[in-house]
């Protein structure tokens, strides 16, 4: 996202206000310092995907810092990184009201499929809204009511598939949709970090991941 292109630029045109996505949000350089910044000895195990928690801090200036802006710590302050291997993924659900309604995350190693979904009234799955490419160095946003009226999750595959301009919600804003040839994408593994404003902190230690475009 350079300082110039405003973040409307890159709203999802389909889906519930507002999801946004910015492709090379990181470069590859950055991408792999932060891959080797993550403790490898900090996991904790899940049935399909593992997970690490660490508060957060952001240099002044850093761009996530200005997406934060609203929230009522100013800056995120909790990272939550996720582990998925081909194969791996997560169920939908929502994140709650334990966060300020607003998720950044960042895509490392590979690219995988977000599906998003409506919420029904008892707060299960209805049905899908659209489907979200997460490239590789990619950010996503989701705040408002695609915060808090959806649900979203990641369908536990090998292949991503039936990918076009028909199926994807954000491919008319992916940094190289060529690189998914046949409409597919093998999926590696892929790191998600994911920049939250928690309400209700004990403690905001020093952090470790406050990298990223600055
Ligand atoms: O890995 C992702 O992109 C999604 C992670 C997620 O849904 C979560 O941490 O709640």
């Amino acid at each position: 996202m350079s300082p110039s292109t405003p973040l409307s630029a890159h709203r999802i045109p389909t889906l519930p206000e507002s999801m946004y996505y910015i492709p090379n949000f990181i470069s590859s350089a950055e991408e792999s310092a932060l891959l080797d910044k993550i403790p490898p000895n900090r996991w904790t195990p899940l049935a399909h995907r593992r997970l690490q928690a660490h508060p957060t801090s952001l240099h002044q200036g850093h761009t996530l810092l200005s997406l934060f802006a609203q929230t009522p710590h100013q800056a995120p302050n909790h990272c939550l990184i996720n582990e998925y291997l081909p194969g791996q993924g997560i169920m939908p659900h929502e994140d709650g009201p334990a966060y300020a309604p607003l998720v950044a995350t960042i895509s490392l190693g590979s690219a995988l499929v977000l599906d998003v979904y409506d919420k029904t009234e008892e707060g299960g799955r209805g049905e899908r809204l659209g489907r979200v490419l997460c490239e590789r160095g990619s950010l996503l946003v989701t705040e408002g009511e695609a915060y808090t009226a959806t649900l979203h999750g990641i369908e536990g595959c090998k292949v991503d598939g039936d990918l076009g301009p028909g199926t994807v919600a954000n491919w008319e804003l992916l940094g190289d949709p060529e690189a998914f040839p046949d409409g597919k994408n093998e999926r590696e593994r892929r790191v998600s970090l994911t920049y939250r404003d928690v309400l209700r902190v004990a403690k905001i230690g020093a952090g470790i991941l406050g990298v990223g475009r600055r």
